[in-house]
């Protein structure tokens, strides 16, 4: 039986759904999801199965204009992951359209090298009726030729399983490139510290999210089968330390909750989460918090 392998990478502005469309194509769990712009902050690789194909899915970093170091990191991460791609998907926003940010993007998909298989996912049709979408399609495709138009929701699922059908028979023969039950391809500290981030950034209001990371200090397997994970939570202002921890330390408390839940959810076992605050006003100018991260530190360069 022919295999098929390669790499989708998924762009498009912050918030249009790449990381809801990830996790539906994996079927798990494995990038992070919020309701607010800038959540996921490098590569993230979700594993699926189609047939014989074998999709990994390069979730990115949205695409937006950078102006501080982190922001440029990312950004760098968002276009390297879809220069190594086999395939690029570009999502578009259904009741959005063509912003700004989606013309820049465009943009700079007329630099990649020429030959680069490129399709459309127009994402959250369940928010818009179907004369928008036609005229959305006929606008994008007269500003890009890209290989294919789908009309998606990453969210319920709609028009989500023809374009993993497209993708896998468009994808090059040739072994797999991971294990069959592997579905991402990420450290699990990192995995843990994503979530507790996610936890975080659900809770906390305005541009807090962005002043803080979140690494897994230490992972301890206990004798009991249960694993002892112990996370730092750096934050820029000692203000911020105040507003994380919350009264009594109620939010961090909260926060500790939903993340040891959903941890023990994916790892199929029990976890004790501990969390620790500390004020690092300079972390994102400090090299290692961007390689926990996955980030390239230079990139972050002017
Ligand atoms: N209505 C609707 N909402 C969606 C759909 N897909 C994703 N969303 C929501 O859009 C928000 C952003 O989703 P993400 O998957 O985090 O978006 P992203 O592109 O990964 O965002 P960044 O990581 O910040 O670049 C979340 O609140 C999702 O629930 C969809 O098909 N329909
Ligand atoms: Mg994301």
């Amino acid at each position: 039986m022919t295999t098929r392998a390669g790499f989708v990478a998924l762009i498009g502005e912050p918030n249009a759904g790449k990381s809801t469309l990830t996790n539906r194509m994996v079927g798990a769990k494995v990038s992070i999801v919020t309701h607010k712009v800038q959540t996921t902050r490098a590569r993230i690789r979700g594993v699926a199965i189609e047939d014989e194909t074998q999709i990994v899915f390069v979730d990115t970093p949205g695409l937006f204009a950078p102006r501080r170091r982190l922001d440029r990191a990312m950004v760098a991460a968002a276009w390297g992951g879809a220069a190594d791609a086999d395939i690029i998907v570009l999502l578009v926003e259904a009741h959005r359209g063509v912003t700004e940010g989606v013309e820049r993007i465009l943009e700079g998909l007329a630099d990649l090298p020429q030959g680069r298989t490129v399709a459309l996912a127009i994402n959250k049709i369940d928010r818009v009726e179907a004369p928008a979408l036609l005229a959305l399609t006929k606008d994008l495709n007269d500003r890009y030729a890209f290989a294919k138009t789908f009309l998606i929701s990453a969210e319920r699922g709609h028009g989500v399983e023809d374009l993993r059908k497209w993708l896998a028979g468009e994808l090059p023969e040739g072994p797999w490139l991971y294990p069959e039950d592997q579905i991402a391809d990420l450290p699990m500290r990192m995995i843990a510290a994503e979530m507790t981030r996610e936890k975080l950034t659900l809770r906390l209001h305005q541009e807090l999210p962005y002043q803080l990371t979140v690494e897994t200090e230490s992972w301890e397997e206990r004798k009991d089968g249960s694993a002892r994970i112990d996370q730092v939570i750096y934050v820029t202002r000692d203000g911020h330390k105040g507003i994380v921890l919350g009264r009594k330390g109620e939010t961090v408390k909260a926060v500790s909750k939903a993340a040891r839940e959903e941890l023990e959810e994916f790892l199929g076992r029990r976890v004790h989460l501990f969390l620790q605050v500390k004020v690092r006003e300079n972390w994102q100018d400090e090299s290692e918090r961007y390689s926990e991260m996955g980030l390239d530190f230079r990139d972050g360069n002017q």
